[in-house]
């Protein structure tokens, strides 16, 4: 009798106990492993609801240090920044603005939250008032003269203390655009977290309701990668570590996970997933319909994106998650 086969061999074994299924667990998510992103609005109340994004809300800069200190008690080591500017405006002149939200974050979060790793995002999409990620001329997203104005914003955030800068507008060439003006302006030291597959996805909905970001005219897809494509994405990846990239982001995270382990095993360095805001929005509304289990369902979202190889997974749902994970087994 075949010691691999029924009923000498009983799968079921190791699955008896919640004790047993955690000792042969091949997954081990910890709070370490998620950034934490953060709305941070220039001017208005403290917290202002976003309505498509269930427990996700627009800060005042004292209530993002507040929500970080918070995090980081949870285990959370790190959060990623977007701002909301006061004024929009066609090349968006707040994004590198010394006075800038995001500028006055950085460094009220490192001042006063001296163990979070702060994150910033470098994209004009914020900053502009057509919603566009970069500086348009005619109708068109101009790359190059988009460079320019993306390295301006990366230098401010270094200067203001950003331990990381994260470019996610998908120009070309704009990883090492940041990379020579970060050296340039004694910024060596500053690591640049790409997000270096990103697609053109119908999951950021919430997010540009956050930050009032939606395209005024046309779309993305003539900067972010087709849907379609999973060569092109190991591609871009390669390029932006080429020019400069310390690690990469891949996003969204549940509809690329091919990608995303593509990327781990091509070339072995420290990937983070983006679990954007559609996904999370997905989660909530249907736990707010008593459809799903909302925290089991996003522990089995993250759990499934770090089983494909994400390093570390950005989510709006971590202090969620954070705290789950501090609970005793059943
Ligand atoms: O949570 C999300 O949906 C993330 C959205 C993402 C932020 N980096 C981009 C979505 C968009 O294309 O509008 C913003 C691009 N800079």
């Amino acid at each position: 009798m075949s010691g691999t086969a029924f009923p000498r061999l009983r799968m079921r074994r190791l699955r008896r106990s919640a004790a047993l299924r955690d000792l042969v667990a091949e997954t081990r998510l910890t709070p370490g492993n998620l950034i934490y992103p953060l709305f941070i609005e220039d001017s208005g109340p403290p917290r202002q609801p976003i309505e498509s994004m269930p427990g996700v809300d627009r800060l005042s800069i004292e209530e993002a240090v507040s929500e970080a200190s918070a995090a980081v008690g949870e285990g959370i080591r790190a959060v990623l920044l977007f701002g909301i500017p006061r004024a929009k405006d066609g090349r968006g002149s707040r994004a590198d603005h010394p006075d800038g939200v995001i500028q006055r974050a950085v460094k009220a979060l490192r001042s006063d939250v001296p163990d979070v790793v702060v994150i910033t995002d470098v994209c004009l999409c914020e900053y502009t008032d057509h919603g566009h990620c970069g500086v348009v001329e005619d109708g068109e997203v101009v790359n190059d003269a988009s460079l320019e104005r993306l390295a301006l914003q990366a230098v401010s955030h270094a200067e203001a203390g950003a331990h990381v800068v994260a470019p996610s507008d998908m120009m070309d060439g704009r990883v090492a655009a940041i990379r020579d003006a970060l050296d340039a302006a004694g910024g060596a030291e500053t690591p640049i977290l790409s997000y270096a597959a990103k697609y053109a996805s119908a999951f950021y909905g919430p997010f540009r309701e956050a930050v009032d970001s939606t395209p005024a005219f046309g779309d993305r897809r003539s900067y972010q990668m087709d849907p379609r494509n999973g060569d092109e994405a190991l591609r871009e990846v390669e390029l932006d570590l080429a020019e400069g990239a310390d690690f990469v982001v891949v996003k969204p995270a549940l509809p690329s996970l091919d990608v995303i382990r593509r990327v781990k095993d091509t070339f072995r360095v420290p990937t983070a997933a983006y679990q954007v805001s559609g996904e999370y929005a997905m989660i909530e509304a249907a736990g707010e319909r008593g459809w799903i289990d909302v925290e089991a369902a996003h522990l089995e979202a993250v759990g499934a994106i770090r089983r494909v190889g994400a390093d570390l997974i950005i989510t709006y749902a971590a202090r969620r998650l954070a705290r789950a994970l501090s609970k005793p087994g059943p």
